[in-house]
């Protein structure tokens, strides 16, 4: 009987003890499960997050290529010959070069809105309006006609390989802009093309 009583003790001690392993074991499956749900929904919304930044980022680079296509027509875009209704003030420069090599000579022109002075000299501002034209029996081709701050313009007839073109400089505040002008005959305009302008170029010397 005592033998009995022993053996029911060591069963009944097994089973309460194997009841709460299980138990124990159910609890932590619970909170793994929780732990998976968590991170699962975390997930979703970084995947959210990710969507609205990738959308973003696609915006982000369409505007950038809009502002490219926009900055390529600016800097490739035929001049035309124009109706100028009002001059800058005072003359600056003058040469004469058959451009478009049809025998006739075209007339480069170059104004400024500063007034000249009676000993000859220019009264510069900070600075102002300029105007660059080439005129062909009553067409004229603005090439440049804009502001210049703290600069000035000067150009040059050039020819190379039997082509003709005005090479353009503006050394503007933090400008060194070179840029060459040549006759289209198809497109019956002077395109413009840069061949040098590094962003914030100040000059030292000369001044
Ligand atoms: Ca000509």
């Amino acid at each position: 009987m005592k033998q009995f009583l022993v053996f029911f003790m060591l069963t009944f001690g097994l089973l309460l003890a194997g009841c709460s392993d299980e138990e124990e074991l159910s609890h932590e499956m619970e909170e793994l499960e929780g732990q998976i749900s968590e991170l699962q929904e975390e997930n979703a919304e970084l995947k959210k997050e990710n969507h609205a930044l990738q959308a973003k980022l696609d915006e982000q680079n369409a505007y950038i290529a809009s502002l490219d296509v926009v900055k390529e027509a600016v800097t490739y875009e035929t001049i035309m010959p124009q109706s100028i209704t009002q001059y800058p003030q005072s003359f600056f420069s003058k040469a004469e070069s058959d451009l478009d090599q049809d025998g006739e000579k075209e007339i480069i022109e170059l104004y400024v809105d500063a007034a000249k002075m009676d000993n000859g000299e220019f009264a510069w501002d900070d600075g102002q309006p300029w105007l660059l034209v080439v005129k062909d029996e009553g067409k004229t081709y603005p090439l440049f006609h804009d502001y210049v701050q703290l600069g000035s313009l000067k150009f040059w007839v050039m020819e190379r390989e039997q082509e003709r073109s005005i090479l353009l400089l503006n050394t503007g505040m933090g400008l060194f802009h070179l840029q060459s002008f040549t006759f289209d005959e198809e497109k019956g305009g002077y395109v413009p093309k840069t061949h040098f302008n590094p962003e914030l170029t100040f000059l030292l010397h000369p001044y």
